[in-house]
């Protein structure tokens, strides 16, 4: 018998065996899903090793499939220590054959057939033989192996969308080369074949134009940037940036070496301030202007009814247009308030001699940015390129051959595709990764609000629902964003881009078939770690368990809150925006998150009071009852004005037992509120209703007074 001791260290060698790695079989199991193995047990595979060399062959563009391969040498040199030559030629023994000319109606699919003598990847064109050799690298081991075994197997692989995008907002925050490079080189990693990049913006210009020296020299920087939302605090320091020309060749470049076409984003007419800062007679006020150093919406925008603007817009895209090789140019066309429009006399002037009027489905301003845009996509027509647009620019009528964005949901992409426009949907719930991505929202680092989980964007179907079968051809595909306005760094862009893109990748290549939702979380985690090993920070929190959250007492019961088995009733509806599981958000036992009242845990009514009756399901002493509030002034948010309390035993009748004025905060608040209120004697009673009375509106002397504010309400706790 084998003494223990001995035996110990036997498995202790054995186990050294398999870590030390000079050998390993792949699995072909990756995200996004490879679609056909035929996996071939009885036949023997392929063993990658020292010799091996990568071969390359093509009828055409000889050098840009040898750059295919020498990116393949690159990665089998990360995974094995060692880098394998690369040749031209035709097939020999132990190679990785590379060849563009499988037939295939698809031009980014590729066969991938692994034998004992070659691994022989054939792509419908050269994007086919780029996206296997993703692919590959994919599925490479995630230590370095001196052998690696490739099971002998045939696979035939192709995406379902022709664009597969992600954006990379680099005006709220600007990111150096470098960085683009690494979030460029993730998209190939996972197969996504269009970045577009979004250069310029309210808070700053980030492409160097020969003609316009002071759109980088001024436009590029900003004085200080707000912090968190809804703020009166600055950074001390200024922010900025730019691209020599030289710079973005470089990036279209390396994203071309990998098959990814690159969209630049001119964003216009409106997202404009870094343009008036840097000409301020572009703009309808003639300014001054600054850089903007907060976020949102800006009323000042380029002035429609000055020619100068035009000519402006002709000369950038004279020298944007020639850096980018890709058939698209993004003109933004997004969130142009009309206000200047409207009072400028310049731009009535055009109103007059267009003759526009206002009619049920344009308002005079919608139709002058419709002109505004067709003016500017003519300019790019000329350059024998296309526009894309973000939904707003189907109000007013819609350019000629325009490609719409479709952000505000997917109706705007319904309506485009039904006119026979391409369409790229982006709708922000499924696929803006800027906002959070796991409910517990404190311990995530801060967003703009609103909660798209992991499981979500998965969810999501880039063909929608109704949408007429003639019609589904319009649907290019969709695209991630990242905007940056609460990303400051590369990391944090990554954790917010990473798993989620991972999910939209899995879709846009093999939808419509395999959705399964806790496979997918099976082989993230492998390929997490495999992000990991890169270096890229990736949420795993986004799908893994989270641990239960501890809840609100509720003393009356005797039992962890969910105060009684149905939940209240509400007697006003609370804002569609911020309805989300309704009352029963209110007795849940969980409370409010402090750094958003957007993601599910606060219900928010709108110019109306908050109401809610709880059936304690049987008579309970009570002796206070909580609420609380967030308050946030700035951002619209009103605490309750009062809170009342009554009881009641069956229901119908009540007694008012409580009652509260609350104070209002200083405007700078930011942060919930409990409020409680003792009962002056203790009750008994089945029925308790709170009412929260809103303030309704700004109150007089507010530059806002009169409209409508917001009250947020989370756990009503009944003690
Ligand atoms: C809307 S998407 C915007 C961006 C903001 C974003 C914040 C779009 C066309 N406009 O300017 O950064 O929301 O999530």
């Amino acid at each position: 018998m084998m003494k223990p001791i001995f035996y110990c260290l036997l498995l202790l060698m054995t186990a050294a065996a398999c870590t030390n790695h000079h050998e390993t079989t792949l699995s072909y199991e990756t995200v996004p899903l490879l679609r056909e193995i035929a996996l071939q047990p009885e036949k023997e595979g392929f063993q990658l090793n020292r010799k091996t060399k990568i071969q390359y062959a093509s009828a055409s563009d000889l050098d840009v499939i040898e750059t295919t391969a020498n990116l393949l040498a690159d990665y089998v040199h990360e995974a094995t220590g060692y880098r394998p030559e690369v040749i031209s030629g035709i097939a020999q023994p132990n190679t990785i054959l590379l060849m563009a000319g499988y037939s295939h109606e698809n031009p980014e699919a590729y066969s991938l057939s692994v034998h004992k003598s070659n691994i022989i990847i054939s792509g419908a064109s050269h994007q086919g033989v780029a996206r296997a050799v993703q692919t590959i690298r994919r599925l490479l081991p995630m230590e370095p192996t001196e052998t690696i075994t490739f099971p002998a197997v045939d696979i035939l692989d192709y995406p379902a969308f022709p664009h597969r995008g992600a954006s990379l907002d680099v005006a709220r925050h600007f990111f150096p080369v470098e960085f683009v490079k690494k979030y460029i080189d993730v998209l190939a990693l996972f197969n996504m074949n269009v970045f577009h990049w979004h250069l310029t913006d309210d808070q700053g210009w980030r492409i160097e134009l020969e003609n316009y020296p002071e759109l980088t020299r001024k436009g590029s920087m900003r004085d200080r940037t707000i912090m968190g939302r809804h703020t009166t605090e600055y950074t001390e320091t200024p922010h900025g940036g730019f691209y020599t020309k030289e710079e973005i060749v470089e990036v279209v470049k390396y994203a071309m070496q990998r098959q990814i076409t690159v969209i630049p984003e001119i964003d216009i007419p409106g997202h404009t301030l870094a343009v008036l800062a840097s000409y301020p007679e572009l703009g309808c006020t003639g300014g001054p202007y600054e850089v903007a150093t907060g976020w949102g919406i800006h009323e000042d925008v380029l002035c429609v009814g000055n020619e100068k603007v035009f000519t402006f817009l002709n000369d950038v895209l004279e020298e944007v247009c020639p850096l980018f090789p890709g058939p698209y140019i993004h003109i933004g066309g997004d969130e142009c308030l009309k206000n200047r429009w409207m009072a400028c006399s310049k731009c009535q002037a055009r109103v007059r001699e267009l003759g526009l009027k206002a009619i049920p489905e344009h308002t005079v301003g919608e139709q002058l940015q419709s002109y505004f845009i067709r003016r500017v996509e003519e300019m790019v027509h000329k350059r024998k390129k296309r526009i894309i647009g973000w939904d707003e620019i189907l109000e007013g009528g819609i350019a000629s051959d325009a490609t719409i964005m479709s952000w505000r949901g997917t109706e705007g992409g319904i309506i485009a595709a039904n006119q026979g426009h391409d369409v790229i949907m982006t709708p922000e719930a499924y696929l803006y990764l800027d906002y959070y991505q796991t409910p517990d929202v404190d311990n995530e680092p801060f967003t703009y609000g609103w909660l798209t989980e992991l499981e979500k964007t998965f969810s999501f179907d880039p063909i929608p629902a109704g949408l007429d079968a003639d019609k589904k051809k319009h649907i290019l595909g969709a695209q991630a964003n990242i905007w940056t306005e609460y990303i400051p760094t590369g990391e944090h862009v990554e954790y917010m881009l990473l798993p989620r893109m991972c999910a939209l990748a899995e879709t846009l290549w093999n939808y419509p078939d395999k959705k399964d939702y806790s496979d997918f979380v099976r082989r993230m985690r492998t390929v997490s770690e495999r992000l990991d090993q890169m270096g890229y920070q990736n949420c795993k929190w986004a799908y893994e368990e989270h641990p239960e959250k501890p809840k609100v007492q509720h003393k009356a019961l005797g039992k962890p809150a969910v105060l009684a088995g149905k939940p209240g009733a509400l007697s006003e509806k609370p804002a569609a925006l911020y309805a989300f599981q309704g009352a029963s958000t209110l007795v849940d036992g969980y409370l409010g998150a402090r750094s958003s009242y957007r993601t599910g845990t606060w219900i928010g009514f709108w110019g109306e009071d908050m109401e809610i009756t709880i059936d304690l399901e049987m008579e309970t002493p009570v002796s206070s009852v909580s609420l609380n509030a967030y308050n946030n002034p700035r951002g619209g948010v009103y605490p309750p004005k009062r809170i009342l309390v009554s009881l009641s035993d069956d229901g119908n009748s009540f007694r008012e037992v409580a009652s509260m004025n609350c104070e209002l905060p200083s405007e700078e608040a930011i942060e919930p509120v409990a409020y409680e209120l003792k009962l002056p004697q203790a009750d008994k009673a089945r029925f308790v209703r709170v009412k929260a009375e809103s303030y309704k509106t700004y109150p007089a002397g507010h530059m806002k007074a009169g409209e409508k504010v917001y009250l947020m309400t989370d756990e009503v706790c009944v003690r």
